[in-house]
Protein backbone atom coordinates (compact mmCIF):
# COMPACT_ATOMS: atom_id res chain seq x y z
CA UNK A 1 0.00 0.00 0.00
CA UNK A 2 1.16 3.20 -0.92
CA UNK A 3 -0.41 6.34 0.22
CA UNK A 4 -0.13 10.14 -1.45
CA UNK A 5 -1.58 13.23 -1.40
CA UNK A 6 -1.23 16.74 -4.24
CA UNK A 7 -2.53 19.88 -2.89
CA UNK A 8 -3.17 22.75 -3.86
CA UNK A 9 -4.96 25.96 -2.83
CA UNK A 10 -8.09 25.50 -3.93
CA UNK A 11 -9.07 28.77 -6.21
CA UNK A 12 -12.69 29.62 -4.06
CA UNK A 13 -13.75 32.87 -3.54
CA UNK A 14 -15.91 32.63 -0.38
CA UNK A 15 -15.92 36.31 -0.36
CA UNK A 16 -17.18 37.20 -4.17
CA UNK A 17 -19.86 34.20 -3.87
CA UNK A 18 -21.35 35.27 -0.62
CA UNK A 19 -21.68 38.91 -1.74
CA UNK A 20 -23.04 37.47 -5.45
CA UNK A 21 -25.73 35.70 -3.54
CA UNK A 22 -26.76 37.83 -0.63
CA UNK A 23 -27.38 40.76 -2.85
CA UNK A 24 -29.10 38.86 -6.12
CA UNK A 25 -32.63 40.21 -6.33
CA UNK A 26 -35.28 37.60 -5.35
CA UNK A 27 -34.18 34.29 -3.19
CA UNK A 28 -30.72 35.02 -1.29
CA UNK A 29 -28.42 31.79 -1.98
CA UNK A 30 -25.17 30.60 -0.71
CA UNK A 31 -23.39 27.68 -2.62
CA UNK A 32 -23.55 24.83 -0.50
CA UNK A 33 -19.95 23.46 -1.57
CA UNK A 34 -19.01 26.01 0.99
CA UNK A 35 -20.70 23.94 3.61
CA UNK A 36 -17.70 21.60 3.91
CA UNK A 37 -15.22 23.20 5.78
CA UNK A 38 -13.62 21.13 8.39
CA UNK A 39 -16.38 21.73 10.73
CA UNK A 40 -19.24 20.92 8.47
CA UNK A 41 -17.64 17.93 6.90
CA UNK A 42 -17.53 16.29 10.86
CA UNK A 43 -21.23 17.57 11.14
CA UNK A 44 -21.73 15.61 7.52
CA UNK A 45 -20.23 12.61 9.25
CA UNK A 46 -22.04 12.76 12.16
CA UNK A 47 -25.34 13.13 9.65
CA UNK A 48 -24.83 9.93 7.89
CA UNK A 49 -25.23 8.25 11.10
CA UNK A 50 -28.23 9.74 12.33
CA UNK A 51 -31.38 7.25 12.53
CA UNK A 52 -33.71 9.65 10.20
CA UNK A 53 -30.77 10.00 6.94
CA UNK A 54 -30.53 6.45 5.94
CA UNK A 55 -28.83 7.43 2.82
CA UNK A 56 -25.57 7.16 3.66
CA UNK A 57 -26.29 3.36 5.06
CA UNK A 58 -28.55 2.13 1.92
CA UNK A 59 -25.64 3.54 -0.28
CA UNK A 60 -23.07 1.51 1.99
CA UNK A 61 -25.05 -1.52 2.59
CA UNK A 62 -25.62 -1.52 -1.33
CA UNK A 63 -21.78 -1.65 -2.01
CA UNK A 64 -21.03 -4.09 0.70
CA UNK A 65 -23.48 -6.97 -0.91
CA UNK A 66 -22.79 -6.16 -4.61
CA UNK A 67 -19.47 -5.23 -4.51
CA UNK A 68 -18.20 -8.54 -6.54
CA UNK A 69 -20.81 -8.06 -9.33
CA UNK A 70 -20.11 -4.46 -9.70
CA UNK A 71 -16.29 -4.75 -10.19
CA UNK A 72 -16.70 -8.35 -12.47
CA UNK A 73 -19.05 -5.75 -14.55
CA UNK A 74 -16.58 -3.75 -14.94
CA UNK A 75 -13.52 -5.84 -16.53
CA UNK A 76 -10.01 -5.18 -17.59
CA UNK A 77 -7.26 -3.41 -15.50
CA UNK A 78 -9.16 -0.59 -13.47
CA UNK A 79 -7.96 2.11 -11.80
CA UNK A 80 -10.81 3.72 -9.66
CA UNK A 81 -11.16 7.57 -9.00
CA UNK A 82 -13.38 8.87 -6.83
CA UNK A 83 -14.85 12.53 -6.73
CA UNK A 84 -15.93 13.39 -3.13
CA UNK A 85 -14.51 10.48 -0.90
CA UNK A 86 -15.47 11.62 2.15
CA UNK A 87 -14.21 9.76 5.00
CA UNK A 88 -13.76 6.50 2.59
CA UNK A 89 -15.41 4.00 4.33
CA UNK A 90 -17.82 2.91 1.80
CA UNK A 91 -15.20 3.04 -0.70
CA UNK A 92 -13.61 -0.08 1.02
CA UNK A 93 -15.71 -2.97 -0.28
CA UNK A 94 -15.21 -1.80 -4.00
CA UNK A 95 -11.58 -1.74 -3.37
CA UNK A 96 -11.07 -5.05 -1.81
CA UNK A 97 -13.20 -6.77 -4.13
CA UNK A 98 -11.28 -5.26 -6.67
CA UNK A 99 -7.87 -5.52 -4.95
CA UNK A 100 -7.98 -9.85 -5.20
CA UNK A 101 -8.42 -9.30 -8.75
CA UNK A 102 -5.28 -6.95 -9.63
CA UNK A 103 -3.17 -4.18 -8.42
CA UNK A 104 -5.71 -1.10 -7.76
CA UNK A 105 -5.06 2.24 -8.19
CA UNK A 106 -7.15 4.77 -6.28
CA UNK A 107 -7.43 8.52 -6.95
CA UNK A 108 -9.79 10.46 -4.43
CA UNK A 109 -11.24 13.68 -5.40
CA UNK A 110 -11.77 16.09 -2.90
CA UNK A 111 -11.90 19.34 -1.97
CA UNK A 112 -11.50 18.81 2.05
CA UNK A 113 -7.95 18.34 3.19
CA UNK A 114 -9.41 16.87 6.49
CA UNK A 115 -12.00 14.28 4.60
CA UNK A 116 -9.05 13.08 1.97
CA UNK A 117 -6.78 12.60 5.10
CA UNK A 118 -9.11 10.60 6.89
CA UNK A 119 -10.18 8.55 4.03
CA UNK A 120 -5.95 7.57 2.86
CA UNK A 121 -6.02 6.43 6.62
CA UNK A 122 -9.22 4.54 6.45
CA UNK A 123 -8.04 2.85 3.06
CA UNK A 124 -4.25 2.77 3.90
CA UNK A 125 -4.60 -1.10 5.08
CA UNK A 126 -5.91 -2.43 2.33
CA UNK A 127 -3.68 -4.53 0.10
CA UNK A 128 -2.38 -4.05 -3.03
CA UNK A 129 -4.22 -0.65 -2.98
CA UNK A 130 -1.79 2.47 -3.76
CA UNK A 131 -3.20 5.36 -2.91
CA UNK A 132 -2.83 8.82 -4.18
CA UNK A 133 -5.27 11.73 -3.67
CA UNK A 134 -5.76 15.03 -5.05
CA UNK A 135 -7.19 18.08 -2.80
CA UNK A 136 -8.95 19.24 -5.73
CA UNK A 137 -12.27 20.36 -7.73
CA UNK A 138 -14.44 17.44 -9.04
CA UNK A 139 -13.21 17.54 -13.01
CA UNK A 140 -9.80 19.31 -12.45
CA UNK A 141 -8.96 16.31 -10.17
CA UNK A 142 -10.64 13.66 -12.80
CA UNK A 143 -8.70 15.47 -15.50
CA UNK A 144 -5.50 14.99 -13.50
CA UNK A 145 -6.44 11.36 -12.80
CA UNK A 146 -7.27 10.76 -16.34
CA UNK A 147 -3.50 12.27 -17.21
CA UNK A 148 -2.08 9.62 -15.26
CA UNK A 149 -4.20 6.68 -16.81
CA UNK A 150 -1.56 3.49 -18.09
CA UNK A 151 -1.61 2.17 -21.23
CA UNK A 152 -4.62 -0.39 -21.76
CA UNK A 153 -5.91 0.83 -17.93
CA UNK A 154 -9.52 1.60 -17.51
CA UNK A 155 -10.55 4.17 -15.22
CA UNK A 156 -13.92 3.55 -12.82
CA UNK A 157 -15.44 6.42 -11.36
CA UNK A 158 -17.15 6.41 -8.55
CA UNK A 159 -19.73 9.15 -7.93
CA UNK A 160 -21.43 8.04 -4.34
CA UNK A 161 -23.80 9.23 -2.02
CA UNK A 162 -26.18 10.98 -4.37
CA UNK A 163 -23.83 13.78 -4.14
CA UNK A 164 -25.10 14.31 -7.78
CA UNK A 165 -28.61 15.47 -6.36
CA UNK A 166 -26.73 18.52 -5.17
CA UNK A 167 -27.12 19.81 -8.31
CA UNK A 168 -30.19 20.87 -10.10
CA UNK A 169 -31.10 18.09 -12.87
CA UNK A 170 -30.23 20.48 -15.85
CA UNK A 171 -26.40 20.96 -14.05
CA UNK A 172 -26.52 17.40 -13.28
CA UNK A 173 -26.65 16.70 -16.61
CA UNK A 174 -24.19 18.47 -17.47
CA UNK A 175 -21.80 17.23 -15.07
CA UNK A 176 -22.40 13.84 -16.38
CA UNK A 177 -21.53 15.00 -19.62
CA UNK A 178 -17.94 16.66 -18.60
CA UNK A 179 -17.27 13.69 -16.97
CA UNK A 180 -18.20 11.52 -19.84
CA UNK A 181 -15.29 13.94 -22.04
CA UNK A 182 -12.61 13.14 -19.99
CA UNK A 183 -13.47 9.73 -20.26
CA UNK A 184 -12.44 6.90 -22.79
CA UNK A 185 -15.20 4.61 -23.87
CA UNK A 186 -15.36 1.55 -22.44
CA UNK A 187 -14.78 3.52 -18.99
CA UNK A 188 -17.20 3.60 -16.32
CA UNK A 189 -19.19 5.39 -13.70
CA UNK A 190 -20.61 3.83 -10.90
CA UNK A 191 -23.25 6.46 -9.79
CA UNK A 192 -25.10 6.70 -6.25
CA UNK A 193 -28.80 8.57 -6.48
CA UNK A 194 -31.02 9.20 -3.93
CA UNK A 195 -34.58 7.77 -4.68
CA UNK A 196 -37.80 9.36 -4.50
CA UNK A 197 -39.78 9.27 -0.68
CA UNK A 198 -42.73 10.50 0.82
CA UNK A 199 -42.19 14.38 1.92
CA UNK A 200 -42.48 13.30 5.68
CA UNK A 201 -39.33 10.99 5.70
CA UNK A 202 -37.38 13.82 3.68
CA UNK A 203 -38.28 16.68 6.11
CA UNK A 204 -37.24 14.03 9.02
CA UNK A 205 -33.97 13.10 6.96
CA UNK A 206 -33.21 16.89 6.49
CA UNK A 207 -34.21 18.19 9.36
CA UNK A 208 -32.94 15.88 12.69
CA UNK A 209 -34.35 15.41 15.95
CA UNK A 210 -30.96 16.00 17.29
CA UNK A 211 -30.57 18.93 15.60
CA UNK A 212 -27.02 18.01 13.32
CA UNK A 213 -28.25 19.06 10.15
CA UNK A 214 -29.50 22.59 11.71
CA UNK A 215 -25.57 22.58 12.89
CA UNK A 216 -23.99 21.80 9.69
CA UNK A 217 -26.43 24.37 7.76
CA UNK A 218 -25.59 27.11 10.37
CA UNK A 219 -22.03 26.45 10.02
CA UNK A 220 -22.29 28.30 7.34
CA UNK A 221 -22.77 31.57 8.72
CA UNK A 222 -19.77 30.83 11.94
CA UNK A 223 -17.67 30.12 8.80
CA UNK A 224 -18.69 33.32 7.25
CA UNK A 225 -17.90 34.64 10.61
CA UNK A 226 -14.62 34.10 10.90
CA UNK A 227 -13.28 34.21 7.30
CA UNK A 228 -14.81 36.78 6.25
CA UNK A 229 -15.76 38.41 9.69
CA UNK A 230 -18.89 38.88 9.23
CA UNK A 231 -21.54 39.62 12.39
CA UNK A 232 -24.33 36.98 11.72
CA UNK A 233 -26.00 36.85 15.46
CA UNK A 234 -26.47 32.53 15.17
CA UNK A 235 -29.76 33.00 17.34
CA UNK A 236 -31.55 35.16 14.53
CA UNK A 237 -31.44 32.50 11.73
CA UNK A 238 -33.12 29.18 12.24
CA UNK A 239 -32.44 26.03 9.75
CA UNK A 240 -35.48 24.76 7.51
CA UNK A 241 -35.99 21.94 5.49
CA UNK A 242 -38.59 21.85 2.74
CA UNK A 243 -39.53 20.12 -0.07
CA UNK A 244 -40.14 21.26 -3.35
CA UNK A 245 -42.29 19.17 -5.10
CA UNK A 246 -41.79 20.44 -8.36
CA UNK A 247 -38.28 20.06 -8.48
CA UNK A 248 -38.35 16.58 -6.74
CA UNK A 249 -36.21 17.83 -4.18
CA UNK A 250 -35.76 18.74 -0.26
CA UNK A 251 -33.90 22.14 0.31
CA UNK A 252 -32.12 23.51 3.26
CA UNK A 253 -32.02 27.19 4.05
CA UNK A 254 -31.47 29.43 6.90
CA UNK A 255 -34.34 31.39 7.82
CA UNK A 256 -34.25 35.29 9.65
CA UNK A 257 -36.34 35.39 12.88
CA UNK A 258 -36.30 38.93 12.51
CA UNK A 259 -35.73 41.95 10.48
CA UNK A 260 -31.68 42.76 10.73
CA UNK A 261 -28.60 43.76 8.91
CA UNK A 262 -25.74 42.10 8.63
CA UNK A 263 -22.18 43.17 7.91
CA UNK A 264 -19.57 41.41 6.05
CA UNK A 265 -16.36 43.61 5.86
CA UNK A 266 -14.23 40.84 3.65
CA UNK A 267 -17.28 40.70 0.83
CA UNK A 268 -17.88 44.40 1.39
CA UNK A 269 -21.34 44.33 2.02
CA UNK A 270 -23.80 45.19 4.42
CA UNK A 271 -27.14 43.03 3.79
CA UNK A 272 -30.69 43.27 5.06
CA UNK A 273 -32.87 41.06 5.94
CA UNK A 274 -36.29 40.73 6.54
CA UNK A 275 -38.15 38.94 9.05
CA UNK A 276 -38.98 35.41 7.59
CA UNK A 277 -36.62 35.85 4.65
CA UNK A 278 -34.47 32.74 3.89
CA UNK A 279 -30.94 31.84 2.75
CA UNK A 280 -30.93 28.73 0.29
CA UNK A 281 -27.88 26.81 1.39
CA UNK A 282 -28.64 23.32 -0.96
CA UNK A 283 -31.07 21.31 -2.74
CA UNK A 284 -30.77 17.50 -2.49
CA UNK A 285 -33.10 15.88 -5.64
CA UNK A 286 -34.87 13.01 -5.78
CA UNK A 287 -34.43 10.47 -8.30
CA UNK A 288 -37.04 8.07 -9.94
CA UNK A 289 -35.17 4.56 -11.12
CA UNK A 290 -36.72 5.14 -14.66
CA UNK A 291 -35.33 8.34 -15.11
CA UNK A 292 -31.48 7.26 -14.32
CA UNK A 293 -31.01 5.69 -17.93
CA UNK A 294 -32.40 8.47 -20.08
CA UNK A 295 -30.17 10.91 -18.07
CA UNK A 296 -27.34 9.33 -18.77
CA UNK A 297 -27.55 8.59 -22.03
CA UNK A 298 -28.37 12.50 -22.54
CA UNK A 299 -24.72 12.49 -21.10
CA UNK A 300 -23.25 9.86 -23.46
CA UNK A 301 -23.36 6.81 -20.76
CA UNK A 302 -25.03 3.68 -21.12
CA UNK A 303 -26.67 2.40 -17.81
CA UNK A 304 -26.07 -1.56 -17.93
CA UNK A 305 -27.10 -2.07 -14.31
CA UNK A 306 -28.71 -1.11 -11.24
CA UNK A 307 -29.32 -1.98 -7.82
CA UNK A 308 -31.79 -0.94 -5.43
CA UNK A 309 -31.54 -0.77 -1.66
CA UNK A 310 -34.24 -2.92 0.21
CA UNK A 311 -34.69 -0.50 3.19
CA UNK A 312 -34.12 2.75 1.92
CA UNK A 313 -34.85 3.71 -1.95
CA UNK A 314 -31.60 4.31 -3.46
CA UNK A 315 -30.13 3.15 -5.87
CA UNK A 316 -26.09 2.55 -7.49
CA UNK A 317 -26.20 2.72 -11.18
CA UNK A 318 -23.35 1.17 -13.22
CA UNK A 319 -22.94 3.65 -16.30
CA UNK A 320 -20.55 3.03 -19.30
CA UNK A 321 -19.04 5.40 -21.40
CA UNK A 322 -20.60 5.25 -24.96
C1 LIG B 1 -23.70 15.26 0.31
N1 LIG B 1 -25.14 15.25 0.01
C2 LIG B 1 -25.48 14.18 -0.89
C3 LIG B 1 -26.00 15.31 1.20
C4 LIG B 1 -27.49 15.29 0.77
O1 LIG B 1 -28.23 14.46 1.30
O2 LIG B 1 -27.85 16.06 -0.11
C5 LIG B 1 -25.74 16.55 2.02
C6 LIG B 1 -26.67 16.75 3.16
N2 LIG B 1 -27.28 17.85 3.43
C7 LIG B 1 -28.03 17.71 4.51
N3 LIG B 1 -27.92 16.47 4.91
C8 LIG B 1 -27.06 15.84 4.10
Amino acid sequence: MVVQAISTNLSYDFAADVRAGLTRTGQKELPSKYLYDDVGSALFEVISRLPEYGLTRADERLLRRHAHDIVDAVPGTVAVAELGSGSGKKTRWILEALSRRQRTFYYPVEISRTALAMCERELSDIDSVSILGFEREYLEGLLEVSACRRKGQRILVLFLGSTIGNFNREAGVQFLSSVRNILASGDSLLLGTDLEKPASQLVRAYDDELGVTAAFNLNLLVRANRELGADFDLRQFEHEAKVNYEARSVEMHLRSTTSQVVNIPAAEVSVEFSEGETIWTESSHKYSLDEISPTAATAGFRCVRQWVDDQWPFAENLLIAE
